[in-house]
């Protein structure tokens, strides 16, 4: 008996125990509720910083949560953060639209961007590489082939892409060296152009390069949404993604299902936070260029788009 007494007490003790923790983590969570995803590369760090300075401007208690891209599903799925600022068409674009379909996440924007995001070379390659941009030229210059194999090198980064797909379906003598960050591919391409040696690596448009160096993206075949999924779409019948990502890509903002919920003020910033290519170009160029912290160029940033302060947080719902 005074063991069974013993062990309801323990139960009930570690029971409101819990309870407790539980309320607590309510209260807290209340408090310091919507929690803004920050990615690895700069501008989407840039803007996610822009983004919770407006939030906090109008009174939300917002917060900044740094996971690498390949984490944010699980973030946005589960509610565990409640906004993306740069959903990229070409590298996210499929599992966006799965968890869409699902109703486990919602658009937040639609940005006025073109985005593309590809295999891409600064101009002078194009002078020792006849036919590019096209992706046969690939396959015969030697500036960029090397070697017995006669076999290239293509720098990509850190994010979710079909390159090794595409290598094999479309035959490209090219090994894929993957980089740890924005800021390796950054170092190889400024290195590159340094030397003058032709290089073929990952980028993006809008991005700090658009800005600062010229250059172009590789067109393979066009792309089309069968491409991803039909081996016999395309000139190889084995093979999909033999094609390109898409070249009029989209840029959106996703948000959880529960950011309406814990506050609609900044449902409606978030809304009403509509960026255009120079405006992400813009972020990125601060960092990638110009060597400020991503802070620092959040607060350039705003700094330079003080007449769209009123646009952004002039919300009903925020008073
Ligand atoms: C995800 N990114 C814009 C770097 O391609």
């Amino acid at each position: 008996m005074k063991v069974m007494i013993e062990f309801l007490t323990r139960l009930r003790c570690s029971l409101l125990g819990s309870l407790f923790v539980f309320f607590t983590s309510m209260t807290l969570a209340d408090q310091a509720n919507v929690t803004i995803l920050k990615l690895d590369w700069s501008s989407q760090k840039v803007l996610s910083h822009v983004l919770y300075s407006l939030l906090t401007e109008q009174g939300v208690s917002a917060q900044i949560l740094e996971v690498p891209a390949s984490g944010q599903w699980f973030y946005l799925a589960t509610a565990k953060a409640d906004i993306q600022v740069e959903v990229w068409e070409g590298t996210m674009g499929k599992e966006f639209d799965k968890l869409l379909k699902q109703g486990r996440v919602s658009i937040g924007a639609t940005h006025k961007v073109k985005s593309r995001e590809g295999w891409w070379y600064p101009l002078f390659v194009e002078k020792l590489c006849p036919g590019l941009p096209d992706w046969k030229a690939l396959l015969h210059c030697p500036y960029l082939l090397s070697g017995e194999e006669k076999r290239g090198v293509y720098f990509s980064g850190p994010w979710e892409k079909p390159d090794a797909a595409r290598v094999r379906a479309l035959n490209l003598p090219f090994d894929i060296r993957p980089m740890a960050s924005g800021d390796d591919l950054n170092r190889v391409l400024l290195d590159a152009i340094e030397d003058e040696r032709p290089i073929l690596l990952f980028n993006w448009s809008p991005n700090w390069v658009d800005k600062a160096i010229k250059g172009r993206f590789i067109n393979f075949p066009k792309y089309e949404a069968q491409c991803e999924t039909e081996p016999l779409w395309g000139m190889n019948p084995k093979y999909p993604w033999d094609c390109d990502n898409p070249i009029d890509g989209w840029l959106k903002t996703a948000v959880s299902s529960r950011l309406k919920q814990k506050s609609l003020c900044a449902f409606k910033i978030t809304e009403s936070f509509i960026l255009t290519n120079d405006d992400v170009a813009l972020a990125s160029y601060f960092v990638d260029s110009e060597g400020l912290s991503v802070e620092e160029a959040a607060q350039e940033w705003l700094k330079s788009n003080r007449s769209r302060y009123t646009d952004w947080l002039a919300h009903a719902e925020c008073y």
